[in-house]
């Protein structure tokens, strides 16, 4: 028989990617969304009536309608991807983020347990390694003890413990995967890495003068969403229900995310000045790649703005994924940091074009339908 699964934040990045996964192996796929003044879901867009994917309208924030949802769909695994993922907005919607991070998280296990699912039901936490936040070891571990720095990790922190609480006290299935920043084409365009490989990609095209940046010193373990959906299954395929942390174990800077960009658009960076006062100059342009006409030896294409500092910033993520290696069978080098960059860049090459050929023929619809009217 198909298994059921039912995602929260199945118009994210993750969500999105996990939807494909779960569909290819067959599941019966119920994802949630929530009302929007816009209705196009940009990543699911493609899944959107095929046969076994089902969307249903609830909030991580209105308990009555993950009661019923659950009670409907009865699935054999939760996936609960939703939340306000944003690290620095979480200082501007401190309550917002702990309501839907936080208490969403009681609300799912609520949810499973009044519908009398507690048996049968295994859920999937996306817990995350601002956990670790103001670093007390490297790298980190399912051992290294947790230190949140952001209104997010602390909501977050309230998530993991609730999760490892039903557990023990309920004897449930629910687990939490430590995940340390994972990146893709589908990345929000407000992470920094989405936010470089956009960026790199107008200025080749002569569509935007320079980026700015925060912390460039920040250090992360960057890989690829795609492979990281596949750890959430394997957790919930497992014997027993435990915690993992999953991360490639190679790590960063923001710096070295953006040369490289660069160089994938065309633009070889070299780089002047200290905090505040950096600067990413062009050392040279690969003409073949960044056409952009004005673009010259000497400019300045990356600087830095207070703007995108933080309160509080998390500086040194490196995860240990040994646990997930040798227990899930799990691959951390599927795809290389290289690999990541490059193909983030490529797709924002096209993306770049494309919007220009878009923009174009929006502009001769506009011009033939000033000329001829509403009625043509
Ligand atoms: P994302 O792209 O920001 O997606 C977040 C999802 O949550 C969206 O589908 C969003 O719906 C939904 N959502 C937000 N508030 C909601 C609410 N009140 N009710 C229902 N749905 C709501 O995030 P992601 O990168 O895919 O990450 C997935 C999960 O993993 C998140 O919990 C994130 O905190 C966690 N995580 C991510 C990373 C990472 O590097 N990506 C690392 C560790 C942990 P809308 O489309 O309607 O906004
Ligand atoms: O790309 P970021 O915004 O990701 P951050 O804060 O690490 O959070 C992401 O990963 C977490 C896992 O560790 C998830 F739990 C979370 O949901 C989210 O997906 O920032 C990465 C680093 C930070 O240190 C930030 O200060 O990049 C630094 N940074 C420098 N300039 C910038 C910028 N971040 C953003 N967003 N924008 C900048 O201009």
């Amino acid at each position: 028989m198909a298994k059921t699964a039912l995602i929260t934040g199945v118009t994210g990045q993750d969500g999105s990617y996990l939807s494909e996964f779960l569909l290819a192996k067959g599941y019966e796929v119920h994802g949630i969304i929530r009302r929007s003044s816009v209705d196009y879901r940009e990543r699911i867009a493609h899944l959107e009536g095929t046969p076994h994917f089902h969307l249903h309208y609830a909030d991580m924030s209105d308990s009555m309608s993950l009661v019923k949802l659950v009670g409907k769909v009865m699935p054999d695994e939760i996936y609960n991807l939703a939340a306000q993922s944003h690290v620095q907005v979480s200082f501007d919607a401190p309550e917002f983020t702990a309501d839907v991070d936080a208490v969403g998280v009681l609300r799912i296990l609520e949810a499973v347990r009044t519908n009398h699912l507690e048996k049968t039901c295994k859920i999937y936490q996306a817990s995350t390694s601002e956990l670790y936040g103001k670093v007390e070891e490297v790298p980190q571990s399912e051992t290294t003890p947790f230190h949140p720095y952001s209104p997010y990790a602390v909501a977050k922190l309230y998530g993991f413990w609730i999760i490892k609480e039903y557990r023990e006290a309920y004897n449930m299935f629910c687990c939490s995967g430590i995940l340390f920043n994972h990146e893709s084409e589908r990345r929000g365009e407000t992470f920094v890495t989405r936010k470089i490989s956009l960026a790199a990609a107008r200025i080749a095209q002569g569509k935007q003068n320079c980026l700015y940046l925060g912390n460039l010193d920040s250090l992360r373990d960057w890989g690829y969403a795609k492979d990281y959906v596949e750890c959430m299954w394997l957790i919930l395929q497992h014997n027993t229900p435990e915690d993992f942390v999953i991360a490639t174990g190679v790590q960063h800077s923001v710096r070295e995310f953006a040369t490289l960009a660069f160089h994938h658009a065309g633009i070889e960076l070299r780089w002047e000045g200290e905090g505040i006062n950096e600067k990413g100059i062009v050392a040279s342009i690969n003409t073949a790649l960044a056409q952009a006409k004005e673009l010259k030896v000497g400019d300045t294409v990356v600087a830095v703005s207070p703007d995108f500092y933080r309160p509080t910033d998390v500086v040194n993520l490196l995860g240990d994924p040994s646990k997930a290696k040798h227990e899930l069978g799990w691959n951390p080098q599927t795809t290389s940091f290289e690999q990541l960059v490059e193909l983030m860049v490529a797709h924002d090459m096209k993306k770049v074009a494309a919007d220009d050929a878009a923009a174009e023929i929006r502009k001769v619809n506009l011009a033939e339908y000033l000329e001829k009217g509403v009625d043509k």
